[in-house]
């Protein structure tokens, strides 16, 4: 999963595709390097990010995402990163095939029927707090078993609200209101998340943890350290790798499946 954020603030990308033809083109380069999906938002949810309403994402978004929608090939899906169902709705309108919920429903639980009326797929994601105050001292006394209940919980509520459990896809949230020691607890576990049954999004793409243990305090320095994430995600059983950099995480994946064809007993 490539993304794209058409925003002025994201904390890796934010501002880089200030127009619809050069979101575009970064779309199709990820195409290109080996992404079948391509997440497009319009709010950042960096932590102490302030909220962007529905009309500001849609405005930002819904050219993006139905030029997007339009020009990739047919097996390559659009998501659209929102916690609003009226932004879902639109993007949905406008091409999108998936929906990204960080807040897992609970910002807006109308964004569940839609899901379930609509038959697209959904990503449910953990999140303790919100964006704004999530990093004030985030505390779990056992961040994989709390996280593993929580999407369980998620997963049964979506269920009620009509989703298909084939169209759910379930993520621990890395960085979202967690210290290092709980991204690092929640990627070594990953399995235990992948043992609920849903396909697993992992999203440690450039993340801060990621400076804290090796020193690299710009972003975009981060590659190496995240494609070791994507190896062990899928090593553990993860699905999908929500990513900036796309072709050097294909590489790892295409590895990882390579060695993991050759394991053995
Ligand atoms: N991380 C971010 C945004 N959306 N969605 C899922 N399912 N999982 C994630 O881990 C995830 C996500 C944050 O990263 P990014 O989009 O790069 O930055 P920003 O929130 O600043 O736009």
């Amino acid at each position: 999963m490539g993304i794209l954020n058409v925003t002025p603030d994201s904390f890796s990308d934010g501002g880089t595709y200030p127009s619809t033809d050069r979101a575009l083109a970064r779309a199709l380069e990820m195409v290109e390097e080996g992404a079948t999906l391509i997440d497009i938002g319009g709010e950042s949810t960096r932590p102490g990010a302030d909220r962007v309403d529905a009309a500001e994402q849609k405005r930002r978004i819904l050219d993006v995402v139905e030029q997007v929608s339009r020009t990739v090939p047919g097996e390559v899906l659009v998501s659209v990163d929102t916690t609003l169902s009226e932004v879902a709705r639109a993007a949905l309108d406008a091409g999108a095939g998936m929906v990204n919920d960080v807040s897992a429903g609970r910002d807006d639980p109308e964004i569940l029927s839609l899901v379930a009326e609509r038959g697209v797929p959904c990503c449910l994601m953990h999140m303790q707090g919100t964006p704004k105050t999530m990093q004030d001292d985030p505390q779990y006394s056992d961040v994989v078993e709390e996280v593993r209940e929580f999407l369980a919980e998620r997963a049964e509520v979506a269920q009620q609200a009509g989703v298909e459990p084939g169209n759910i896809i379930v993520d621990p949230g890395i960085g979202f209101g967690k210290q290092t020691v709980h991204n690092l607890q929640l990627i070594a576990q990953l399995n235990k998340i992948v043992e609920l049954g849903y396909p697993v999004l992992l999203g440690t793409s450039r993340k801060r943890f990621m400076g804290e243990i090796s020193g690299a305090s710009d972003p975009g320095q981060r590659v190496p350290a995240t494609v070791v994430t994507t190896g062990w995600g899928l090593c553990a059983g993860a699905r999908i790798f929500r990513v900036h950099d796309v072709w050097q995480n294909r590489q790892a994946l295409d590895l990882t499946q390579a060695l993991l064809a050759e394991e053995g007993d």
